[in-house]
């Protein structure tokens, strides 16, 4: 007999992986024909909810290393001179169901995780440095505004730019997603941001805001439209199979990571509010600062239990490192964690690939549905306690903070001296994008204008490009009176963008 025999869930041998249990050949089947119940029972509770947004994406892991000294910023036991930790990093487009091509036009996830000796760690970004709102409180419009209708369940332009051309601080972010960033040639070849100002801690205790770069050594390529739109009919999973047979091959992708350091005080005078997302701290304020790199060298074994299951959280921070007064990261740092109890369900830290590696989880939380890992039976699951039980500790988990007052209040974000929805965006327009990059700007904004049906959303869209560069609202409302056609990635391409 063959040791290499199928089983039921529960470890027992089957008869047959090809007949149901019936009386005589053609009889009846048999209610208590465990084995067909059991497979088809499971075969119907296979899916959990895909992420929305970000339900496309793929995976690998890795390894980071320090190469610098930045312990004068942090004492992240991750950022050490000379630490390594091993790391996980989905990529991800946004709007797409799962089944969405790769190079429909969007912004990309870069959700990067290191199991670090103190937990995991999870900087859960972007490949663009910005983002389109300032305050959570509009992401749920938004995205409702990037997806479908009520009626047609399409995607829709003018649904598209209702919400954008309503939202001036979105220009910066849509310039860079209407750009060449938006159809970047592979996940290999594109950088990823924090996209927020975090806070490091050193061990003295001083505080510094800090933003998170990626450089690719890859290099930073992207594709134009015709490609992008040749590879979404013919190969949906273009992004996913470039990387996961570039690993396979040996071909391992690299990023060197960087930081942009601030000093604590200077965020109370910036001319930029340096914890609104919707702006870069520009280079020549703040260089960037080299820590270290990582490198993707391991495949997924299982793609469902290892990526699908990822459950990444901004919310994952360990000492040394906190999150800042960014009214996105405070809002995001509560609904990824609420986000994975509803996907994959209480225990989803106790999967493999949430467990921290080196750390050890000494919690007073237990029991809840799929409970996988518990606590000794002598252990007491209380505290205080006169058991020996743990004691949390003020100094190893000394968080960082800021000082903050004043009265209740729902307003809009403190505005400094430099501060404008469209200067940044008209900055990267007209300094960072060269001319080619400018006129397959100009071509990709056509094509969208086009795309517009009703006159009062195209007049707003022409009034908002014109407010980012006056040059570029006239080449776009000359343009579309010429009947210029542009090239849209169609209608279903207009993925949302976050
Ligand atoms: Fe997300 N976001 N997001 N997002 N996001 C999710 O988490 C959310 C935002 C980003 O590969 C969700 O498990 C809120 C900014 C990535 O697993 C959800 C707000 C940035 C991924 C969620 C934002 C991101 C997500 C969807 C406004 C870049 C994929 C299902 C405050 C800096 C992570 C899930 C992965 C996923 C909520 C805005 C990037 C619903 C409430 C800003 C890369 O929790």
């Amino acid at each position: 007999m063959s040791e290499n025999f199928t089983t039921t869930q529960s470890g027992a041998p089957v008869a047959s992986d090809a007949h149901s249990l019936t009386s005589g050949p053609d009889g009846i089947t048999a209610l208590h024909d465990r084995y067909l119940v059991e497979k088809l029972a499971s075969f119907n509770r296979e899916r959990v909810p895909e992420r929305n947004p970000h339900a496309k994406g793929g995976g690998a892991f890795g390894e980071f290393t320090v190469t610098e000294d930045v312990s004068k910023y942090t004492r992240a036991a991750v950022f050490q001179p000379g630490a390594t930790a091993e790391t996980l990093l989905r990529f991800s487009s946004v709007a797409g169901e799962q089944g969405s091509p790769d190079t429909w036009r969007d912004v990309r996830g870069f959700a990067l995780r290191f199991y670090t000796t103190e937990g995991n760690y999870d900087i859960v970004g972007n490949n663009t440095p910005v983002f389109f709102l300032r305050d959570a409180m509009k992401f749920p419009d938004f995205i409702h505004s990037q997806k479908r209708l009520n009626g047609s369940a399409l995607r829709d332009a003018d649904m598209q730019w209702d919400f954008w051309t309503l939202s001036p601080e979105s220009a910066h972010q849509v310039t860079y997603v209407m750009g060449d960033r938006g159809l970047p040639t592979s996940w290999r070849e594109m950088n990823g941001y924090g996209s927020h100002t975090y806070q490091w801690i050193n061990a003295e205790g001083e505080r510094f805001w800090v933003q998170y770069h990626f450089k690719s050594r890859q290099g930073v390529h992207n594709m134009g439209n015709e490609e992008a739109e040749r590879l979404a009919g013919s190969d949906a999973d273009y992004y996913r199979r470039d990387l996961y047979e570039n690993i396979e091959a040996g071909n391992f992708p690299t990023w060197d990571v960087f930081v942009q350091i601030m000093p604590y005080e200077d965020a109370k005078t910036y001319r930029f509010n340096p914890f609104d997302m919707t702006k870069v701290w520009p280079h020549a304020d703040y260089p960037l600062v080299k820590v270290g790199h990582f490198t993707l060298n391991r495949n997924p074994q299982n793609f469902f239990a290892e990526i699908e299951q990822a459950a990444f959280s901004p919310s994952n921070l360990v000492p040394g490192v906190d999150i800042s007064p960014d009214k996105m990261l405070m809002a995001r740092v509560f609904s990824y964690p609420d986000a994975q109890r509803n996907r994959i369900g209480t225990n989803y830290n106790q999967l493999p690939v949430n467990q921290p590696h080196a750390a050890h989880v000494t919690t007073y939380q237990h029991e809840g549905n799929m409970q996988y890992s518990f606590n000794g039976s002598e252990a007491r699951v209380y505290a205080p306690n006169s058991y020996g039980g743990p004691a949390a500790d003020p100094v190893r988990g000394a968080e960082g903070g800021w000082e903050t007052d004043g009265a209740m209040i729902r307003a809009a974000q403190t505005l400094r001296s430099e501060d404008s929805d469209f200067g940044q965006a008209g900055t990267l327009y007209r300094d960072v994008f060269d001319a080619d990059a400018k006129d397959r700007f100009h071509d990709n904004l056509l094509g969208q204008c086009n795309s517009i049906t009703r006159d009062e959303i195209r007049e707003r869209f022409f009034q908002y490009w014109t407010n980012v560069d006056e040059n570029l609202g006239r080449i776009l409302r000359d343009g579309f009176a010429a009947g210029a056609q542009g090239t849209t990635d169609g209608e279903a391409d207009l993925a949302a963008k976050v």
